[in-house]
């Protein structure tokens, strides 16, 4: 029996109506050329939400026209940075007066706790846009001294047009995290949503247009991957593309991209990321991180802690303990107050989060608890934990995506760096110890584009995020994604005499 608790009992019940589901192009909600829908689903019952346009070759194609236009003939690069700026903010001022109907459509779209929408997501999306809005105004390029007669700039340009494809697990988030560096630079912008969740790109696509974006600078296209996706990978007037999604679609889009107009590609993809417990660790604290860095957002993060290394002498307890933790876990409709996890977010990753707890069971790991669908509407998954996992099975080696924690046994220190790093994947790491040594020797060993010692999941504006490996490359948020979003531009200058 999974935890319930009786504030889990009072429904939230946000009213909120889906008010657009056409296509943004060139600042106007419009139908797709084909006229054409698609139903988006909610993952708790698996009913129809909405019906929305179904974007194709043809709409990107005029999604992309209008980028161009409004890139090349302005206002939005000319524009000073510091009115760009201004949007971005005014932006962030309505997304934080309509935070209440983002949560509950991001809610009802995705399946995430609404308490988790409203309390981190929405504020996260909002100060993402003003750490960007900040940026804005103070990229600039350097003087450089180079040999002989010359005076040497260089300018950063915005890139041009920018195609950006997004995930369904963190659909606010990923839109912030591409569109916020991208329109700091003073590009245009093609995104595509996930077919699964492309409720609130809208929304804010509306809220941007409020707060003075022109039209053209942002245009929305939802539709799915290999007709919407793989037009915009290969156009020939795209400058530069995003993406985030699974390994095997990376693939496919930076192929797309090669064969097309070579546009650089920035890729962040799937993960198997190592959270390491060693004997000093406080236990409790670690348990605890440890459900968390697997659990939050039902499992579907791309940085999931999903191989728990724990070491031997407190392996039994910690097991213990995270199948107690697991257990109190409060699953359920995630309006609900005290919700902790909802449904998974459609039939085919919730197949394929069962696939794997039947391999995991058909390999002889031990299945501590969980292991079942919940009820027989919807995705829920009873929290699933999984010890005496062994590095090659299945669950050790592959992205699950869901609710299945696997806890993996160790006894030293350079057998964990070492089993840790042996996966295609590179995206994150948690390592738990009180010794200084043993943090800072471990962190420098893992080849993860994060590390996050006796804490995991801290995600600020400022830090940057991306993989080693198969994880993808390129880095997202902070001061490093703004290169993904700008040309550099060498001017040199003959000066007739030497200065001196
Ligand atoms: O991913 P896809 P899916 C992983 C996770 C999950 C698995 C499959 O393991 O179980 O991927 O999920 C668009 N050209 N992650 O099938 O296909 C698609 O429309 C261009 C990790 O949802 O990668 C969507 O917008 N675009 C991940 C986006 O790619 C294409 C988050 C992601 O879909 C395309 C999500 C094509 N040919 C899943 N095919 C993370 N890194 O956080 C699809 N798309």
């Amino acid at each position: 029996r999974f935890g319930t608790s009786s504030a889990a009992e009072e429904i939230i019940n946000p009213s909120v109506q889906v008010s657009h589901t056409q296509l943004l192009i060139n600042g106007n909600f419009v139908d797709s050329a084909s006229g054409k829908t698609f139903p988006t689903l909610d993952p708790r019952t698996g009913e129809v939400i909405a019906h929305v346009a179904e974007g194709d070759a043809e709409d990107i194609n005029r999604a992309v026209k209008a980028a161009r236009k409004a890139f090349d003939e302005g206002p939005w690069p000319k524009m000073s940075a510091y009115e760009r700026s201004r949007v971005m903010l005014r932006f962030a001022d309505l997304v934080e007066k309509h935070s209440e109907e983002l949560a509950s459509l991001e809610t009802w779209d995705n399946g995430k706790p609404y308490q988790q929408s409203k309390t981190v997501e929405i504020p996260m999306f909002a100060r993402l846009f003003r750490y960007y809005a900040g940026w804005a105004d103070k990229i600039h390029g350097l003087t450089v001294p180079a040999d002989g007669n010359y005076h040497v700039q260089t300018l950063h340009e915005p890139i041009g047009v920018a195609g950006q494809i997004i995930p369904w697990n963190f659909p606010l988030l990923m839109f912030a995290w591409k569109v916020g560096p991208a329109l700091a630079c003073g590009n245009t912008i093609v995104l595509k949503t996930a077919e699964q969740t492309p409720l609130t790109a809208f929304y804010a696509g509306k809220l941007l247009l409020e707060a003075g974006l022109p039209p053209g600078v942002l245009n929305i296209v939802s539709g799915f991957g290999a007709t919407a996706g793989a037009a915009l990978a290969s156009h020939m007037d795209v400058d530069k593309l995003a993406f985030t999604g699974s390994t095997d679609t990376g693939k496919v889009v930076l192929g797309l991209a090669a064969n097309s107009n070579l546009k650089p590609v920035t890729l962040e993809l799937g993960g198997k990321s190592p959270f390491i417990v060693f004997e000093d660790a406080d236990i409790d604290k670690a348990v605890e991180l440890a459900h968390f860095a697997l659990f939050f957002n039902q499992g579907q993060c791309c940085c999931a802690g999903s191989r728990t290394f724990v070491h031997e002498n407190v392996y039994d307890e910690f097991v213990e303990k995270s199948k107690a933790r697991a257990l109190k876990r409060v699953v359920g409709d995630p309006f609900r107050k005290g919700i902790e996890q909802g449904p998974q977010i459609d039939s085919k990753q919730f197949e394929k989060v069962m696939k794997y707890i039947r391999s995991g069971v058909e390999s002889n790991a031990t299945l501590e608890c969980g292991g079942d669908q919940i009820g027989d509407k919807g995705y829920f998954i009873q929290p699933t934990v999984f010890s005496n996992v062994k590095d090659d099975m299945l669950i050790a080696q592959d992205e699950i995506f869901g609710p299945v924690q696997s806890i993996l046994k160790f006894s030293d220190v350079d057998e964990v760096i070492k089993r840790a790093n042996e996966t295609r994947y590179g995206l994150a790491a948690g390592v738990f110890t009180k010794s200084l040594d043993t943090a800072n020797r471990v962190s420098r060993a893992l080849k993860a584009g994060t590390v996050w010692v006796n804490c995991f999941d801290v995600f600020d504006a400022a830090i940057p995020f991306g993989g080693y490996k198969m994880s993808g490359n390129g880095r997202e948020k902070g001061i490093y994604s703004l290169n993904n979003y700008l040309q550099i531009k060498a001017v040199v200058t003959a000066l007739n005499k030497p200065a001196w």
